[in-house]
């Protein structure tokens, strides 16, 4: 259950921050989304080496939820059900190959987080990768989104094998740090901070690292010596199924735990990854000094979360799209300023984030969202709980977490079974075990009633009645072309409509022509890095 540490009177401040009746009265909001961040923090425990003083020293002035998961593990699912406050289950967004932006009558009938502030009378901001895709016209001011790395200045590291995506490498990069995405993500992000604004603000900043490239400065690099490695153990694949097999070991994009293992990869992997944490970290840091100097401090609520998480090697494989623990259990703090402090182990989902805000914030409910709000645990969390967190992988694969079992169903019908209080590594499935039919049975009344069909199934055409096929689909040739080129997709989009028509791609491959420095030229544009456009 519950631990609480030092709780002060948290029902006065909150009580304080909502009765105001004008928007002039309402808190901010900062919402900080890190992306494919694991509980590799210090104050989650995750890895001996986890240094991240400044998430901690968020945790110590909120409440961490040590049990928190994401709904969808990978990034387009997840963050849809974050920002719209829905599951994968019953919007259909179950993949990263479908961006919402394609489908214009969800859009229509259902309102972002963002869109909920506007609507409530805030200024709304957000600069990185908050979205996945091209949804940043559900801000009214955007940032700088230089994207997930940069070509030109990031080198390859590792030598690959044919076929795995283009952002998977990992080791450390030598030029500018100012010119990294995430210092340029939180450069324009603490120029907000500083700022005053007529209205209260609703700012969203997505950091790119840890995702995959793992390319963290060179300083930061090295104050990592020798890593230690994630535990595995022989045979842990006897007693799961094909059908977790097939879910979780068959993309071709991923690197193998073999190829990972060879020629000390797999240190070199973890080295990286745990120097991109403490990187973001140190950015996460930037926005808190900057808030704490500025006149929002005492009036603005902060939530960090990690779309989801990430295996480095446990169960000898790789990346997200699992339904285990370490994709699904996520950092997630809610800071409220009135001083409260503490720690949650009761498991949430990060599905209630835009309940809990629009609950905390005074505004008006949206009936769409299918989360609860987290206030009664903001407000005492020791106290009573009596929900399960939900994850999706693709229709009808769910894991369901409470605070000591998780259960795993895949479309097949087969199961897992695991007990978090002895098997925290999720190597003894249990599904079989005759003493434990009640556990199993009360955590399988939670699976999703409703399982829709997946939008895009097949990732080329649209089966939705109503639905249209957009002309997104260059973005996704220009994307194919060039690896990774979301920080110039602003560039390319001229007339501002979120999407890639193909007037606009033949002109950016014009342009290219044209411009050996056309990065260059594009990045000046944009005001990347050092003045970022608003
Ligand atoms: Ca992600
Ligand atoms: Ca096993």
């Amino acid at each position: 259950m519950s631990m609480t540490a030092r709780l002060v009177p948290l029902t006065c401040a909150l009580l304080m921050i909502t009765t105001g009746s004008s928007s002039a009265d309402k808190p901010n909001v900062l919402l900080i989304a890190v992306d494919d961040l694991n509980d590799w923090v210090s104050c989650m425990g995750g890895h001996p080496q986890a240094k991240t003083p400044n998430i901690d020293r968020l945790a110590d002035r909120g409440i961490l939820f040590t049990n928190a998961h994401c709904q969808g593990t990978m990034c387009n699912p997840s963050r849809i059900s974050i920002l719209w406050g829905m599951r994968p289950s019953s919007t259909g967004f179950y993949d990263n190959h479908y961006a919402v932006n394609k489908e214009p009558s969800f859009l229509a009938r259902h309102v972002s987080l963002p869109r909920h502030f506007e609507a409530g009378g805030y200024k709304t901001l957000t600069v990185g990768k908050v979205f996945h895709g091209g949804s940043t016209r559900q801000s009214q001011v955007v940032g700088p989104r230089p994207g997930q790395w940069l070509q030109g200045r990031d080198r390859p590291v590792h030598e690959k094998p044919a076929g795995l995506h283009a952002t998977w490498d990992f080791g450390p990069q030598h030029y500018d740090e100012a010119n990294f995405v995430d210092h340029v993500v939180a450069s324009w992000a603490v120029q907000q901070l500083e700022a005053r604004h007529e209205k209260p603000f609703f700012l969203s900043v997505g950091f790119y690292r840890p995702h995959v490239p793992f390319f963290p400065p060179v300083r930061v690099y090295n104050t990592l010596g020798d890593v230690r490695l994630p535990r595995v153990i022989e045979n842990d694949w006897s007693d799961l199924s094909d059908a977790a097999r097939k879910l979780t070991l068959s993309n071709k994009k991923i690197p193998t735990h073999d190829w990972m293992t060879g020629e000390n990869r797999w240190q070199q992997a973890v080295h990286a990854y745990l120097a991109c944490i403490r990187w973001t970290d140190e950015q996460i840091g930037r926005l808190l000094d900057a808030l704490d100097a500025s006149p929002h401090a005492d009036n603005t609520i902060i939530v960090l979360f990690a779309d989801h998480g990430y295996h480095l090697g446990e169960k000898e494989r790789w990346s997200k799209f699992s339904l285990w623990e370490r994709t699904s259990r996520v950092p997630f703090i809610i800071s409220v300023p009135g001083r409260s402090n503490g720690k949650s182990a009761e498991p949430v989902e990060l599905l209630s984030i835009y309940p809990t805000l629009i609950d905390l914030c005074g505004l008006a409910p949206n009936a769409d969202t299918e989360g609860v709000s987290l206030r009664p645990l903001l407000e005492n969390p020791g106290g009573p709980w009596e929900h399960v967190a939900v994850t999706t992988l693709g229709r009808n694969n769910h894991a369901v977490r409470d605070e000591r079992w998780r259960y795993i169903r895949y479309a097949d019908g087969t199961e897992e079974l695991y007990d978090h209080e002895n098997d925290p590594d999720e190597w003894t499935n249990l599904a079989s075990s005759p003493d434990l039919t009640e556990v199993l049975a009360s955590l399988k009344m939670h699976l999703p009633k409703v399982n829709v069909e997946q939008m895009n199934a097949d990732g080329q055409s649209q089966k939705r009645p109503g639905a249209r096929k957009t002309s997104w689909d260059s973005r996704e040739e220009w994307n194919r072309d060039k690896a990774s080129v979301a920080w110039v997709f602003p560039f390319i989009d001229k007339n501002n409509d979120g999407k890639i028509d193909s007037t606009e791609y033949q002109a950016i491959q014009d342009f290219k022509k044209q411009h050996t420095d056309w990065q260059d030229r594009a990045r000046a544009e944009l005001g990347i890095p050092t003045t970022p456009g608003n």
